[in-house]
């Protein structure tokens, strides 16, 4: 068996990686919260499943240190349609994970939802903009990958009350590189009130609550994590090459994952490949 050293993981093999990401847990179709750590992705999983920023399932805390450290999940009804609402732990906290390793667990419980992942809310804080946020940017754009564009919504938060209420004018004030991603997403976004100046139960709060659900009701259609790209970012954080072989057979099952034997064939061809424990 190829055992990869990992001093936060255990020990997975490839084939152990791809058989786990395809072990189903949950039936629903996932909603997936992410962004930096202390933006308010928890809050905004409370405001939605219960209308209170933290009395709900999501545990919050005071923006100081990262608080969620696993993926958190909660059912979320839509339209009477129940939905898997994941909360995610916070990139840009190298103290508790890389972003390599956040995004590993992300893709993992993603991968998890045999009905694919239906939306991301992509939680972006206003007020300031740093280059580590750009690199989320850019990380999000090349793993969830242009065909999940349409499942993506911007939702900004630690925002002034006067921006809160004119979105236009946050819209004025964002960098280019800010507005070249909402073009990407085709301008979907929303920005949610500040619960500490504005009422949860308030008008404005649940109107903006009804844009992001009224956005996932009109998806056309889940994605699924590429696993070609989570396995690659598994042997970087595992520090190990990828094998070529491998490669080949998850860029097969890419290419006829929609055959209903597509994850079969893929387990099989990995089952006759030598394992290897090379490192980088
Ligand atoms: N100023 C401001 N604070 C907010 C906003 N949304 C949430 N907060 C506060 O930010 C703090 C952190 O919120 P969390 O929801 O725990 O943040 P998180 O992104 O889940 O953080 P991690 O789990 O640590 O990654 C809380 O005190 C929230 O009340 C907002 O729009 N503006
Ligand atoms: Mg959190």
């Amino acid at each position: 068996m190829r055992y990869l050293k990992n001093p936060k993981y255990e020990y997975l093999s490839i084939r152990e990686i791809v058989s786990d990401f395809f072990t189903p847990v949950h039936n629903l179709p996932a909603i997936l919260i992410i962004g930096e750590t202390g933006v308010g992705k928890s809050t905004l999983g409370n405001l939605l499943v219960c209308g209170h920023p933290d009395n709900g399932p999501f545990k919050t805390g005071d923006g100081g240190k990262s608080i969620t450290k696993d993926c958190d999940s909660a059912v979320l009804n839509i339209d009477g349609k129940p939905h898997l609402l994941i909360d995610t732990p916070g990139f840009s906290d190298p103290i508790v994970a890389s972003d390599d390793e956040t995004w590993k667990k992300i893709g993992s419980i993603a991968l998890k939802c045999s009905s694919g992942v239906r939306a991301v809310l992509f939680v972006i804080p206003a007020g300031r903009y740093t280059s580590s946020q750009q690199g989320i940017i850019e990380k999000a754009v090349d793993i969830l990958e242009l065909r999940s564009m349409n499942n993506i919504t911007a939702v900004f938060t630690h925002c002034n009350k006067a921006n809160t209420e004119n979105p236009d004018r946050l819209i004025d004030k964002l960098t280019y590189e800010q507005t070249n991603f909402l073009e990407k997403i085709n301008k979907r976004f929303t920005i949610i009130p500040n619960p500490e100046w504005f009422e949860p139960q308030g008008s404005l709060t649940r109107s903006r609550l009804d844009y992001l659900r009224s956005n996932v009701s009109e998806i056309e259609r889940n994605f699924t994590f590429s696993i070609l790209k989570l396995v690659k970012l598994v042997c970087e954080i595992q520090n190990v090459k990828s094998q070529p072989e491998v490669d080949q057979a998850l860029n097969d099952y890419e290419v006829n994952s929609v055959q209903d034997n597509a994850k079969q064939v893929l387990l099989d061809k990995l089952e006759k490949i030598p394992e290897t424990n090379e490192l980088k």
